[in-house]
């Protein structure tokens, strides 16, 4: 008697730009590997929210999109903005909506480096960078607080107010989430990132509680290091680095910065979770729309196939997971690159590569 499949209800939506070729590919990697198992399948829904449903509908996403996707067991999401809508807007209509009514307050992004992708680190090939980079998701910077023309002198004199928002909650919460993770990798460690010289109240608050929760992990290493001195470890001193948990803003330049050392912000992927499971989660590659390539089928796909590999993962297909990953690393390993790691593949190429990796 064989077993019922498991089925997954994913909610898709491409977004702008390149988000759909990406999407496209991660979905046939997932639906791949769904089918060689053959416990489970996937029931994709496909969202066409993002910039051109905002120029037919003056929203990035309806009204009621919340209340469609809550019931959903994921969301994979390609990338948002385009020219001509203010990304701004774009941003906050669709992606940090998503992410802050859906309390998804842990971003996950492991920066990835692979074999036979050349990282402009000098020290990429001597040792085995493996770090992930752990984002307050709610809060911060982007808590979506401030307001303009609080002068009321006008033009040429207007004065804006952008306030940054740290509760001693949100930041335990994340810091705990970092050295619960922590403990799940090879190398214990955490470095927690801020500016709390300068940015002197929400900052600090942070670095205490960070020392407090430390207390609590001894089988863990930490160590507080300021975003300056940290973005020039992450160039000249990256070997001993394992986990980085940061605040919204901070931790989204240094995955950046992660993912063009590795090689390209093309091959990184994101998780945003609500550890509760209170609402789905999201999954999606960290870079953008990029609207210079969009259309022209030379986009990099492994950042979307890898996030693809962190929501199997969180929907307890770990075994899946894995073997995403070790087919990703046998494709770059080939030389199956796009031009943005210097190889002339195509978007269907790559993810052709990673499909025949996995075998039939
Ligand atoms: N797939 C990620 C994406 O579309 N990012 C666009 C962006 O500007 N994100 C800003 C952020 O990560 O907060």
């Amino acid at each position: 008697m064989s077993l019922p499949t498991k089925k997954f209800r994913i909610a898709a939506i491409p977004g702008d730009g390149v988000g759909g070729e990406v999407l496209a590919a991660g979905r046939q990697v997932l639906d791949h590997v769904a089918a060689q198992s053959g416990a489970f399948s996937f029931e994709w829904t496909e969202f066409d929210w993002g910039s051109a449903y905002f120029g037919r509908t003056g929203l990035m996403m309806p009204a009621d999109g919340l209340e469609i996707l809550r019931d959903f067991d994921a969301i994979y999401f390609g990338a948002v903005g385009w020219p001509g809508v203010p990304d701004h807007v774009s941003l906050w209509g669709l992606r940090l909506n998503i992410t802050q009514n859906f309390d998804q307050w842990a971003n996950v992004r492991p920066v990835t480096f692979l074999p036979g992708v050349r990282s402009p680190l000098r020290k990429a090939d001597e040792h085995a960078l493996d770090w992930v980079v752990v984002r307050e998701n709610s809060e911060g910077e982007y808590a979506g607080l401030g307001g303009r023309n609080l002068s009321g002198r006008g033009p040429g004199n207007e004065v804006a107010v952008q306030t940054a928002l740290f509760t001693e909650h949100g930041c335990e919460r994340i810091i705990r989430f970092a050295f619960d993770f922590a403990r799940t990798r090879p190398v214990k460690r955490v470095a927690s990132v801020t500016k709390s010289n300068a940015q002197q109240y929400g900052m600090v608050l942070w670095d205490e509680v960070f020392q407090r929760v430390a207390q609590e992990y001894p089988d863990v290493d930490s160590e507080s290091v300021l975003v300056d001195a940290m973005s020039a470890r992450f160039v000249l001193r990256p070997e001993d680095l394992s986990v980085v948990v940061a605040s919204n803003l901070n931790a989204d330049i240094l995955s950046d910065l992660g993912s063009a050392l590795a090689g390209s912000l093309g091959l990184a992927p994101s998780a945003n979770l609500n550890p509760e499971r209170r609402f789905p989660s999201m999954f999606e590659p960290v870079h953008g729309s990029a609207p210079d390539i969009a259309g022209r089928g030379i986009c990099n796909p492994i950042g979307a196939i890898a996030s693809g590999a962190l929501m199997l993962d969180h929907l307890g297909r770990s075994t899946e997971a894995r073997q995403i990953t070790r087919a990703i690393e046998q494709t770059t390993a080939a030389g199956v690159l796009t031009p943005d790691l210097g190889g002339t593949a195509t978007t269907d190429q790559v993810a052709k590569a990673v499909l025949d990796a996995l075998g039939s």
